[in-house]
Formats: C-alpha cells, structure tokens, sequence
C-alpha cells in the first residue's frame, strides 16, 4: 500500500474531508488517472479500514463514518473530472448500465465504475446497490443498454450472480456484461460468469477496455477528460 493511501485511510477515519480531498488532489495534480486514483488510492485506503476492523483496531461505526466520506470524495472527484460536461446531450452515445446484485450494498467499486464511463462520454444509469433481479431485467428492456455492468462483494451472493447473469443473458443475448469483484480471483466466482462475460479485476481493467473500445468503435465522444 502507498504512503498516499495510507494517510488518506487515516483521514477518512477521521471524518477529514479536506484532507482526504487535498491527498485525492494531489495525486491527480501528479498527472495520475482516474483508474489510479480508484484502485491504488481510495480502494486501497478502504481496504486498509477493513483490515483495522478484522483487527479490532476500529468499530464498526468507524467503517461507516469512514464510507461516508469516501463516497463524499468520490462524488466530488467525479463532478471535478466532468465540470461542465453534466448536461451535454447524450442522445447519440453509448449506453450502459450498472448494479449491485441484489442483497448486496457494496457499491463503491460500481460507483467507481460508473464515473469512468461517464468519463468516456457514456450514457450512464447507475441503478445503485441491492437491485432486485426483476427490476435489473425490467431496466434492461427499457434502456437497453450495450453493457451491462454488475458488482457484487459477499460470497453468499454468487449464486444470485449466477441467476442475474443468467436471466438477462436471455433477455437480451446481444448485451456485453462485465462483472467487476474483490472475489475475482476465485473459482467459485469465476463459475457464476458465462464464457463470455468480462471479469474485471479492477478499473484498470476497465480504462483498459474503454481504451479499446473508442479505438474500435470510433463513436464515443472524443473528448475524453483523462
Ligand atoms: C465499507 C464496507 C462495508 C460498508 C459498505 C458501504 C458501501 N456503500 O459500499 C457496509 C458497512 C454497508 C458493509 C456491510 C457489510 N459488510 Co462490508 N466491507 C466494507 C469494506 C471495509 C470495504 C469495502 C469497500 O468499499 N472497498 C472499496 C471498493 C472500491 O473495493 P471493491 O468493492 O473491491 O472494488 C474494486 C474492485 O473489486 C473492482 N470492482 C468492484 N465492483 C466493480 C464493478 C465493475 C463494473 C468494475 C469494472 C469493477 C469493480 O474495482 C474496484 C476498484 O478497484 C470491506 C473490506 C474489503 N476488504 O473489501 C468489507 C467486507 C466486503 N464486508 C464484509 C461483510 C461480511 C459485511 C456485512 C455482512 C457485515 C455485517 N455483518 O453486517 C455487511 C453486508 C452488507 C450487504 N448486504 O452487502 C466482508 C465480506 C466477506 C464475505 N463473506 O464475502 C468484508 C470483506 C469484510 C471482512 N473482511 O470480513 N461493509
């Protein structure tokens, strides 16, 4: 872990919003990416506040505190990266949705995902945490989006893995699903994907593929903000 992360996890602790800004600042002033910033700075700081909390160095009450300002970050962080990019009209570009499997309320990972394709001039619908599987497949029918994204952090919901993917694969066969877990590196997680689904391991995984896909496609909005 970096120094950066380190002393960002410590101020997240406690409740510093500046500083926790000021360390997200300077990393980006450092020239780093957006993808950086979301796996090596705020995960890793995150992850650190998970371990305090197996080693009861920490309540649980800190954790939310400390979740509280991150999402604070986050979103500021996000709105930074677009200024004024918020109401351009998106009507020509890509779509793509995201959600938490249902029952799962892990969705900093998701959040993150979802600012970096807005970041790529994406039509984003962020659905949030704990979607019911009926409403994933409702919103599939009614945005139609050409990637699906999905999140999920506890073992105990893989098998609603498993079924999401399942289910909206027949829906809509067309569709790209990408499914982004601490758990990526399991088995057992790796089961619940069809062949074709896109593990992500992280958002550099998913820099790398919105790289890949605005060289292919050519129909993003050139204006990437990296
Ligand atoms: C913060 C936290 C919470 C918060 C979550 C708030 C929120 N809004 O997200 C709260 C307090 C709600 C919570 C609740 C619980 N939690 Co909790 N939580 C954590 C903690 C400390 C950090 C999670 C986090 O935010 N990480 C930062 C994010 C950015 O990392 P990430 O999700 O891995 O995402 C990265 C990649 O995986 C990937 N990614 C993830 N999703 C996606 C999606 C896409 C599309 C892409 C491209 C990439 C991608 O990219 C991200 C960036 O690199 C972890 C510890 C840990 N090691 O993860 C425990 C942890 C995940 N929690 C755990 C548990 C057990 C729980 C509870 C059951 C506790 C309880 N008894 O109530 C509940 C369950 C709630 C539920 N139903 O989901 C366990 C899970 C163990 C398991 N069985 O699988 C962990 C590992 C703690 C532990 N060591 O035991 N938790």
């Amino acid at each position: 872990m970096n120094e950066i992360s380190k002393k960002l996890s410590e101020y997240l602790l406690e409740k510093d919003l500046l500083k926790g800004w000021n360390s997200v600042k300077e990393s980006m002033n450092q020239g780093y990416n957006s993808s950086f910033i979301y796996d090596f700075i705020l995960r890793d700081a995150m992850y650190r506040i998970g371990e305090m909390w197996e080693e009861n160095q920490i309540t649980v009450a800190h954790e939310h505190l400390a979740t509280g300002t991150c999402e604070l970050i986050l979103s500021k962080y996000h709105l930074e990266k677009l200024s004024d990019r918020l109401i351009e009209n998106k009507t020509s570009a890509p779509r793509a949705m995201f959600f938490c499997v249902e029952g799962e309320e892990h969705d900093l990972g998701l959040k993150m995902a979802s600012s970096l394709f807005e970041e790529y001039g994406w039509d984003v619908y962020d659905l949030g945490s704990n979607l019911p599987l009926d409403y994933a497949e409702y919103s599939l029918e009614k945005w139609k989006p050409e990637v699906v994204c999905i999140s999920v952090s506890i073992r105990h919901h893989l098998p609603t893995l498993k079924e999401t993917i399942k289910r909206l694969k027949q829906k809509r066969p067309g569709t790209t699903f990408i499914v982004g877990s601490r758990l990526h590196a399991e088995s057992a997680f790796q089961s619940c994907c069809m062949a074709d689904t896109l593990i992500a391991k992280d958002t550099s995984f998913l820099f790398q593929w919105l790289e890949n896909y605005q060289k292919e496609a050519g129909t993003v909005d050139k204006g990437v903000l990296m």
